[in-house]
């Protein structure tokens, strides 16, 4: 999937794209199913908040054939690579699960500050493109960016470990406040099946998600081949060391994928 050239001025301005509704509605679900039973794993990847809720599965993709499959997907694969201009490379596979009643906040922060400091990343030139699995609504913790902030470069942040089970390299309120007066804040909502892609460098967050709705997102951190990481001291399944190009698979291969999961789901509740 090729961006536009109007896409991509919109993404050289403002840092992000989102494309709602660009998985069909039977992708998600094998994607949700999937989610399902891997959440319901205990394994050192998958990160619990301090309450015990899942909060992301990291590296799921290594277990997990609809995760694989999602992680060389063209549909995402794609655009990625045409920002950069060359391969890529995957850092990072995720879901983070933000449940129902329990999810709690991701702070304020940049992706690229702490693929830097923590995995020895050299330049921004690795970025996030998300799958909404569930209805991002604005009241069930949507994912929040500041339009425009990647212009702003890596800014200073610090560890705040007090907050939350997760370790990021988070900004201070008054940076945020700054940003903010001038951007504004924006929470890209809709359907399962969104698809949002957001430059390294953008300032974003969400809060805690206290509604019976569960709001889950897979993330794939795709980097330049060129920009492999240096010095990774996070362990393997949150960094990857494998900077092998990643090699497409065609929407149609996850088409067929999904349709035979759903049909087998449909065949066993019923
Ligand atoms: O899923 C979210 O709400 C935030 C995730 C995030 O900010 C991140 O993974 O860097």
């Amino acid at each position: 999937m090729k961006l536009s050239e109007q896409q991509l001025q919109e993404f050289d301005e403002l840092g992000y794209i989102f494309m709602p509704e660009a998985f069909p509605i039977a992708q998600v679900e094998a994607l949700r199913h999937a989610s399902n039973e891997i959440f319901s794993q205990e394994r050192p990847e998958i990160w619990r908040e301090k309450n015990g809720a899942p909060r992301t599965a990291f590296a799921c993709h290594q277990y997990s054939e609809a995760c694989s499959l999602l992680a060389s997907d063209e549909r995402l694969v794609e655009p990625v690579e045409q920002l950069f201009g060359e391969e890529v490379y995957l850092h990072q596979f995720k879901i983070n699960a933000k449940a129902a009643f329990t999810g709690e906040v991701w702070q304020w922060h940049q992706d690229f500050p702490t693929w830097h400091k923590d995995d020895g990343m050299p330049e921004p030139r690795a970025m996030n493109i998300a799958v909404f699995l569930d209805d991002v609504l604005p009241i069930n913790g949507p994912l929040m960016i500041v339009p425009r902030s990647h212009k702003a470069g890596a800014l200073e942040a610090s560890h705040d470990l007090q907050t939350t089970s997760y370790p990021l390299w988070t900004l201070d309120n008054q940076t945020v406040t700054d940003l903010v007066q001038n951007n504004s804040i924006l929470a890209p909502t809709g359907k399962a099946g969104g698809l949002l892609m957001f430059h390294g460098n953008i300032v974003h967050g969400s809060a805690g998600n206290i509604t019976p709705y569960p709001r889950r997102i897979v993330y794939l951190t795709l980097s330049a081949v060129s920009n492999a990481i240096q010095s990774p001291t996070r362990p393997d399944f949150i960094a990857h060391r494998d900077f092998t190009p990643v090699k497409k698979t065609s929407e149609r291969a996850f088409e067929a994928f999904a349709n035979k999961a759903v049909s087998a789901l449909f065949c066993t509740t019923n």
